[in-house]
């Protein structure tokens, strides 16, 4: 069966539904999304999402100068797919002093610098106090940058030590130089992958709720999904409609992330990670489902750069950024470089077809 919509010929039955919703400007529904994650039909898919792409954001693909800093990689957590977490009597487990954070970011090659994006494990000796020290401490050696920092599973990890609640955590880390929240740590909204894979991390709900009191407080945040490990298509569709309706009521995420799970030195080692059709297709289906989320990242690191370039016809419209010193997916095996020139951004975007335009953490654009 086929059927010509505007002279594009869809192959795949399951799209024509959902090539007549966007063209009506209806939302795509749970059965929708299983469609796009499963088709074979890629670039009937691929050119829906790029229409959408395009419709936003015209010929220009953004990025950030920007830094990421890992405090510290001791976790209580042991996350199945991580590969960075150490215990805390692991000889290679550190713990940044603000001070050496601060002089690390201070010592970072790029110019003017956008933003410093902080995440750690969740440490049993980090305090409120150590947080608000470290945001300040950098804040002070880079004035010009942005503080994206912690995830709701650092700000629920702190919260519980203090014994305050993650509303008042939120408020006393922006009082401190928090400007957003980075989106990591949400995996997959699976109850059935989290009593599997990471246990101890806090649940969806959990990570939904203190998303949605960033906020309420003016904290934008960005989401992501970690895919490619043993979830189903029907959990990666569920995730995104959970977000989806997360982003109806509270309105703060700024980009959705897919993170394409990097399998070495893991204990899912054995698993081979998602190929490119996957990536491809979650790219697609993210922009067209996520119809309320303005930006979709391609991040370079994960993906490698060359499937970035091409996601950024399938849909996305971002590559975060030069990085400098990636660790999280180069421990689990990442082949990319750690970090990219601004130069470097611009030529793969610019080899893409694409217009260069860097952007700030808000996603406001920057520089001449
Ligand atoms: O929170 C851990 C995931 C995240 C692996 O918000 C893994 O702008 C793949 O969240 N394979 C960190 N993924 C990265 C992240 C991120 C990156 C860039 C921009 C932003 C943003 C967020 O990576 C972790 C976890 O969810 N992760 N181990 C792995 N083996």
């Amino acid at each position: 069966m086929a059927c010509d919509l505007s002279e594009e010929r869809i192959g795949d039955p399951g799209l024509i539904p959902v090539a007549e919703k966007i063209s009506s400007g209806e939302r795509l529904d749970l059965g929708d999304a299983i469609n796009c994650l499963k088709t074979r039909d890629l670039l009937s898919l691929g050119k829906l999402a790029d229409k959408k792409r395009r419709a936003i954001h015209g010929e220009k693909a953004t990025f950030i100068r920007n830094y990421h800093l890992n405090y510290t990689n001791i976790c209580k957590n042991g996350c199945m797919f991580c590969a960075f977490h150490r215990g805390l009597d692991s000889p290679d487990g550190y713990l940044m002093s603000p001070e050496e954070a601060a002089q690390r970011v201070s010592q970072s090659p790029i110019e003017p610098l956008r933003e410093v994006h902080i995440v750690g494990g969740c440490h049993p000796g980090v305090s409120l106090e150590y947080c608000v020290e470290l945001l300040r401490a950098i804040k002070r050696a880079r004035p010009e940058a942005h503080l994206k920092a912690f995830t709701a599973v650092e700000v629920d990890h702190v919260s519980r030590k203090e014994g305050i609640s993650t509303g008042e955590c939120l408020r006393r880390l922006k009082e401190a130089g928090l400007d957003a929240m980075p989106g990591g740590g949400a995996e997959v909204f699976s109850e059935r992958l989290r009593e599997v894979l990471f246990p101890a991390k806090i649940d969806a709900k959990r990570w939904l709720q203190i998303h949605a009191q960033a906020h309420e407080l003016q904290i934008p945040t960005n989401a992501t999904l970690l895919y490619g490990h043993l979830e189903t298509e029907e959990e990666r569709a569920l995730h995104l409609l959970k977000l989806r309706d997360q982003q109806d009521r509270s309105r703060g995420f700024q980009a959705f992330i897919p993170l394409p799970f990097q399998p070495r030195n893991t204990r899912l080692s054995h698993l081979p990670g998602p190929t490119a059709m996957d990536t491809l297709r979650l790219v697609a289906t993210a922009r067209l489902v996520l119809d309320n989320f303005p930006s979709i990242k391609a991040y370079w690191v994960m993906m490698g750069k060359g499937l970035a370039q091409v996601a950024l016809h399938f849909g996305a419209d971002d590559l975060e950024g030069t990085i400098v010193q990636e660790k999280i997916a180069h421990e689990a095996g990442a082949e990319t470089e750690s970090g990219l020139t601004v130069e470097e951004l611009e030529a793969l975007i610019r080899e893409a077809g694409l217009e260069p335009q860097e952007r700030d953490t808000f996603h406001r654009p920057v520089g001449p």
